[in-house]
């Protein structure tokens, strides 16, 4: 976890640096999500979850309700361009759940989280998560006052994209290379991905998860309870 950069000021290896000018433009968002930080109860772990669209992230999030619903309180941020459906699905697996709805936007940015958590009861949450509007581009500039950046990299969009889309990668954490119960019929190589997404962050965890046969599954939780007890180790 990297904590001694703004997000938004990091670059992939091998990328010119020109200026800064365009990233400077991001200080009022790091303003915020430092706000948020200050806001959220220490004890409490913070998932900016990210990915193109339809790779599996509120599939997995009803999944993981599922799981560690028992066990712990969990609760989500879910942004889409437009509509609740997300959060609909959220709450019938019986997650905590608030739809962002940007209006047409392509990512969350800190200001509207800050301004969601007055609509949301967190009290007693263990973990919130953030469902980012599907996008590989735009959320990764944009720090939400997470602990931790997961992306989500399915087994069908291919496994040239983390060298496409390297801040994504280089500002995660973890990536999980969904719907792995497809890895027999589709050309993607997990060793692939993981090579040229730790090119460009060596330090990524890689898990490969399938909501469908629970590949995976138990890691994903078990990563999700150790970064919880990392955070309350840090803050207690
Ligand atoms: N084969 C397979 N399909 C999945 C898996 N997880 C999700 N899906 C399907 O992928 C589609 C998009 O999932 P969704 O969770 O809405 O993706 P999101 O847009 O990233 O939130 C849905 O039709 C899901 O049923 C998986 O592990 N394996
Ligand atoms: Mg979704």
């Amino acid at each position: 976890m990297n904590t001694t950069k703004p997000k938004s000021n990091q670059m992939p290896v091998g990328s010119v640096q020109s200026d800064h000018i365009t990233l400077n433009l991001l200080k009022a968002n790091d303003f915020v999500a430092k706000a948020i930080r200050e806001r959220l109860p220490k004890n409490m772990l913070i998932v900016n979850i990210c990915s193109s669209p339809g790779s599996g992230k509120t599939t997995l999030l009803q999944e993981t309700g599922k799981r560690l619903g028992k066990e712990l309180n969990l609760a989500v941020l879910v942004g889409d361009p437009e509509t609740e459906r997300d959060a609909v699905r959220l709450k019938d697996a019986g997650l905590n759940a608030l739809q962002i709805v940007t209006g047409g936007m392509c990512h969350i940015e800190a200001q509207m989280i800050y301004q969601a958590l007055d609509h949301i009861n967190l009290e007693n949450t263990d973990i919130l998560f953030i469902e980012n509007v599907g996008n590989l581009l735009c959320p990764s500039a944009f720090d939400l006052g997470e602990d931790a950046r997961v992306t989500l990299l399915a087994s069908t969009e291919g496994d040239d994209k983390p060298k496409k889309y390297p801040r994504m990668f280089l500002t995660s954490e973890l990536m999980l290379v969904s719907k792995a119960d497809l890895l027999p019929h589709v050309p993607f190589s997990v060793e692939a991905a993981a090579k040229d997404a730790r090119e460009v962050n060596p330090d990524l965890e890689v898990i490969s998860i399938s909501t469908l046969n629970g590949e995976g599954i138990e890691d994903w939780c078990n990563w999700l309870k150790e970064e919880l007890e990392k955070k309350r180790n840090k803050t207690t």
